[in-house]
């Protein structure tokens, strides 16, 4: 009789939470941080300075590339379990299973990363699929126990970074596709809400307190070396901004001086990804697949892919091209932003050779010219029609995207020159007219020269 009443208890738990948390030693409270709290401006210091990261989407959903008996998923391939209409068994079967990127390496990553002129990285710990890249005592869907490859990817890349002294950050999606209580009840379709903002599940703020919450505070202990947590799905009805407002606490509660995006709340402007009038949690805007038009005095950061897919997709070929990539970054510093660009690595665990040779591209202009970028704010001088200007005290940096026909750079009137010179080769100075540059009649750099102004 004792037997059958246990069991009943038993069932009862797991049916309350729905999601059985794996059978291992009891998860502690996150333990308190001992750091010395930070203002918020020394908070931000080394993300403002460092302008420019990598975006890394990678998960199970490499596996398919965007592609199911011949159909192509529309838009982001990491949106292919929704967007092809997966069960849960379907994806587990098809998908997650065959997930085993043997030849993942971590350091030779964040190599590629740093060459490129990258200064922190983030990577996807859980997208939308719900499966967890690490280790994780909340869940049996991790790679330890749901994929073949049974390694812990979010700690072989936290040491990576921490070996390259590169900030190792991470992309945590509030949405859920796995979660029981993160979907709309009987809907096939996961996630009701994202296709009717209207259909709310009861269930959500048992997976938010009991789930989601734990999983983040998990990844900030088990991984101390993690500087930004970079929330997604913040668009779902069911997550409402008193969550997103507890969140930003309980994290910062955890460790203080972590940065958080405002995709921890419900501030977000869509894709503009600036804060609309309120009071919303999180440290700075993340604009999406676009750059603002003009400078933003606050924190900001724009995400973009290099061709139109988050997640490996090969059979999207648009790339955009180095010069593209590269007058993107000085646009966005030039108005005071950071720029993540995405790697979408494949199912073997390799950056596709297209990504591979922009950001070779990128780190030889970086390696050139990044003092104009590192450290440097948006100037106080309108754009020129020529190229960008960004700054630092007592110099401007103008970066040329059109090289005078004519050699002739003309500035803004209201700079008050002292001295010129091409950055990428500062042994010889330029004659300076009034607000007049005289430059060689070749640029020193196929894609974007900088000349480095003086200021008096
Ligand atoms: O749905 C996601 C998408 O898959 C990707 O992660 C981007 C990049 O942040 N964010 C969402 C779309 O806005």
């Amino acid at each position: 009789m004792r037997k059958i009443l246990q069991m009943v208890v038993f069932s009862v738990f797991i049916l309350n939470i729905g999601c059985a948390p794996k059978q291992k030693k009891k998860e502690k409270a996150p333990e308190k941080a001992k750091q010395v709290v930070l203002s918020d401006d020394e908070r931000m210091e080394w993300w403002r300075d460092a302008r420019f990261g990598m975006f890394i989407h990678w998960g199970p959903y490499a596996v398919p590339g965007g592609e199911r008996n011949g159909e192509i998923c529309k838009g982001g391939a990491e949106w292919i379990m929704d967007k092809l209409d997966y069960t849960i068994e379907d994806y587990e079967k098809e998908v997650t299973a065959k997930f085993n990127p043997v030849e993942f390496d971590a350091d030779k990553w964040v190599k590629m990363a740093k060459d490129a002129g990258m200064k922190y990285i983030v990577l996807t710990s859980k997208h939308h699929d719900g499966f967890c890249m690490w280790d994780s005592e909340l869940t049996d869907y991790d790679v330890m126990d749901a994929s073949p490859y049974k390694k812990d990817i979010v700690k072989a890349l936290s040491e990576a970074c921490r070996k390259a002294d590169i900030h190792f950050c991470l992309y945590h999606s509030i949405v859920d596709w796995h979660q029981p209580q993160a979907q709309a009840p009987l809907y096939p379709n996961y996630n009701a809400g994202q296709k009717d903002q209207t259909v709310v599940n009861p269930e959500f703020p048992k997976y938010y307190e009991n789930y989601l919450k734990p999983m983040v505070g998990e990844l900030l202990t088990k991984y101390d070396n993690v500087d930004v947590i970079w929330f997604d799905g913040d668009w779902i009805a069911d997550y409402t901004t008193e969550m997103g407002k507890d969140f930003y606490s309980y994290i910062r509660g955890i460790k203080p001086n972590v940065i958080v995006n405002n995709r921890v709340d419900k501030g977000r402007n869509g894709m503009e990804g600036m804060d609309k009038e309120g009071n919303f949690a999180g440290d700075f805007g993340t604009p999406e697949q676009e750059i603002p038009a003009t400078g933003i005095d606050s924190d900001w950061e724009a995400c973009m892919t290099m061709n139109g897919s988050w997640g490996y997709k090969p059979s999207d070929t648009n790339w955009k091209s180095s010069e593209t990539l590269i007058q993107h970054l000085v646009d966005i510093v030039s108005k005071g932003g950071n720029f993540l660009l995405n790697i979408g690595p494949d199912a073997q665990g390799l950056f596709p050779p297209e990504s591979v040779e922009r950001l070779a591209e990128m780190g030889k202009w970086t390696k050139a010219n990044g003092e104009s970028i590192y450290g440097a704010k948006a100037s106080p001088y309108d754009r020129p029609d020529w190229g960008r200007y960004t700054s630092k005290e007592g110099v401007v940096y103008a970066h040329v995207f059109d090289w005078p026909k004519d050699g002739v750079l003309h500035l803004n009137p209201n700079m008050k020159i002292k001295s010129a010179g091409l950055l990428a080769d500062l042994s010889t100075t330029l004659d300076v007219v009034d607000h007049s540059i005289k430059l060689p009649a070749e640029a020193p750099d196929q894609y974007v020269s900088v000349v480095k102004i003086v200021l008096q």
